[in-house]
């Protein structure tokens, strides 16, 4: 038998319990299709091939490298040599420089600084040695900046020694600069870092032989060492060795370990 009530399908008002239950199904629908779309798109890059270069850079998906290299691009763009690192006064540069790591520089005793001498890789296999005497006859130039490290300290320092691109003026180096890259190890090559050009040639970046106006004692990089202002410590190499330039990202110590190959501030 038919009750006018069925017919007419009034819509009852849905009380709380039935307002909860409703909701809690569109919650967990919404939160199942968003679940299901990022399981998609990581199994879209962990099925996309490794970059090509994984040795150099620690083997990035291809799509993630790429994403990668845009933000570098646009953090080269915008932090283009016009823009100097902050400098401080001297009377703020600490008296007891931090020493960190020393990957390429554990043979303490069988390093002679007496008859080191800086090797330049030319074009045809011609190698450039320059002493220590050579480099220190060049202008000084001086920075008092704030050394960050990837650990999480700082410390305002105070180096000196000469700029890279006034080294590469008076070795006439000038041709290599149109280049990509410089690459730089320490002598016994267990530590060694890539650098993007504009940043090596940067007017702050300096082939350091002193901290605190006094010479580079040997656990700080003696007898020279990279100060690089416009990058994190890691990029700073001490105890330089050889100095090549080309147009392939050079070996980077820190980037095998999955460390940003450009690691600018
Ligand atoms: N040869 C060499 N250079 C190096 C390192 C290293 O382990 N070996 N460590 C880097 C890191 S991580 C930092 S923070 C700085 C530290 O420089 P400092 O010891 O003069 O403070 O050196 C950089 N240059
Ligand atoms: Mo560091």
């Amino acid at each position: 038998m038919n009750t006018p009530d069925k017919k007419k399908k009034v819509k009852k008002p849905l009380t709380v319990e039935q307002q909860i239950s409703r909701r809690n199904f569109i919650s967990f629908a919404t939160f199942a299709v968003l679940a299901g779309g990022a399981y998609e798109g990581w199994r879209w890059l962990y099925k996309s091939p490794p970059e090509a270069t994984g040795g150099i850079t620690a083997g990035a998906r291809k799509p993630l490298r790429k994403a990668l290299n845009k933000t570098e691009l646009f953090f080269r763009r915008v932090f283009s040599d016009n823009h100097l690192v902050k400098t401080y006064p001297k009377s703020m540069a600490a008296k007891n420089v931090r020493v960190n790591s020393d990957i390429g520089m554990e043979a303490k005793d069988k390093f002679d600084p007496a008859s080191w001498k800086l090797q330049v890789q030319k074009k045809g296999g011609e190698i450039l040695q320059v002493t220590l005497q050579e480099i220190m006859a060049l202008p000084k130039t001086e920075i008092i900046y704030d050394f960050k490290c990837v650990e999480g300290w700082d410390q305002i320092s105070h180096w000196g020694g000469v700029r890279f691109i006034d080294f590469i003026k008076h070795f006439q180096l000038d041709d290599y600069t149109k280049m990509d890259y410089v690459g730089m190890e320490t002598p016994d090559k267990a530590y060694y870092v890539g650098l993007d050009m504009p940043s090596a040639i940067h007017p702050q970046t300096l082939l350091a032989y002193e901290v605190n106006e006094k010479p580079l004692p040997l656990n700080h990089g003696a007898p020279l060492r990279l100060i690089i202002p416009v990058k994190y410590g890691i990029k700073n190499l001490k105890r330089i060795g050889t100095i090549t330039f080309s147009n392939t990202r050079p070996r980077d110590y820190w980037a095998e370990q999955g460390y940003d190959y450009y690691s600018g501030l």
